[in-house]
């Protein structure tokens, strides 16, 4: 059995769905996952991962299924609580055993450690078997740009702000991913990268997860010079997206709400883009020139509808 390297960029929900497949079909120990964090955010003096604890959560077991985020068997007593206080915010649900994770995440950042090196102490207790890697320890966070409809004058909000408490709602005009340009690659991702046999970037938003994650400065040369091929999964079945708001946020990139508008703006690498192959769902088309465009059922309803789409993506990858 050679031993493979696998690399996966990677937002939240998503992601951990198709990361959890891919380890059922592939050892965890040859599994890297590069972690969004432009959703990261303070909240009542907490620092709060979404995706690296969704994926954290998902593969250790500790999800909350139907969110797929936070804890299963969750209370929230604590946000109760605040929001007696009137401490605001009390539109983000934090839920007590989630709290822990941010109270031992935020006292290892104030001691100094790097994100990433929190990553692999949490990490500890839950074993996802998986490397889980932040894209950067540098704070990266995304924000996004809308209309305000009282002034008419354009704000920006905290990602969170704009999905959680006005669920997408507030046109997007842009998005920024504030600290971006400072920030570099957390140590080991391009390493891995580098020697991947192959690079895979799971469902997730191309916007604002795997956008984000591209948009470290080092990340997305490191994937178009990776040794392996590069396979992508569309976000997008039938023109629509499964869950989340990636279908709020394609149209202020200039980017078409399907398989060929994302495969397209991914692009053939053979053409100064990503992708090799690009897997899309099998009632979908997807013109993408140079790219080899696969036909394979995308839906992750159950463990071995994912762990099926993982074993296509390897495939494609070749490996
Ligand atoms: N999503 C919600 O829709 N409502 C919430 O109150 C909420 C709280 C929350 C707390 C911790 C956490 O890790 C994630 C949380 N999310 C919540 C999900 C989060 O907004 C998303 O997982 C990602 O940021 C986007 O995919």
């Amino acid at each position: 059995m050679t031993f493979v390297q696998i690399v996966v960029l990677a937002g939240g929900i998503g992601g951990a769905r198709f990361l959890a497949g891919l380890r059922a079909v592939t050892p965890p120990s040859s599994i890297t996952a590069v972690v969004n964090t432009g959703d990261d955010v303070t909240m009542h003096g907490l620092r709060i991962c979404p995706d690296l604890d969704s994926v954290m959560y998902t593969l250790g077991g500790g999800i909350d299924p139907e969110r797929g985020w936070g804890r299963t068997g969750e209370t929230w007593t604590v946000t109760e609580e605040l929001a007696a206080y009137g401490a605001e915010p009390t539109w983000f649900g934090l839920g007590d055993r989630d709290i822990a994770t941010h109270l031992v995440r935020t006292r290892m950042l104030d001691a100094g450690y790097p994100l990433s090196q929190v990553t692999a102490a949490l990490a500890d207790r839950w074993q996802p078997g998986v490397e889980l890697l932040p894209m950067s320890d540098q704070r990266v966070e995304t924000h996004v740009v809308v209309t305000d409809p009282e002034d008419g004058r354009q704000r920006a909000l905290h990602f969170q702000e704009w999905w959680v408490r006005h669920r997408a709602a507030p046109e997007p005009a842009a998005f920024v991913q504030v600290g971006v340009d400072t920030a570099r690659p957390a140590p080991g991702a391009v390493e891995a990268l580098a020697t991947a046999d192959a690079v895979l970037l799971a469902p997730s938003n191309p916007v604002v997860s795997i956008g984000t994650v591209l948009g470290v400065p080092g990340i997305r040369d490191a994937v178009r010079a990776t040794r392996g091929k590069v396979v992508g999964v569309s976000p997008v079945i039938g023109g629509a997206v499964v869950r989340g708001m990636a279908d709020r946020c394609l149209p202020a990139i200039g980017v078409e709400v399907s398989a060929e508008g994302v495969g397209r703006h991914y692009g053939a690498r053979s053409a100064g883009g990503l992708l090799d192959a690009w897997l899309v769902a099998p009632d979908d088309t997807a013109d993408v020139p140079g790219v080899d465009v696969r036909r394979v059922p995308l839906l992750m309803s159950d463990p071995d509808a994912t762990a099926a789409l993982a074993r296509a993506a390897l495939d494609a990858s070749g490996v």
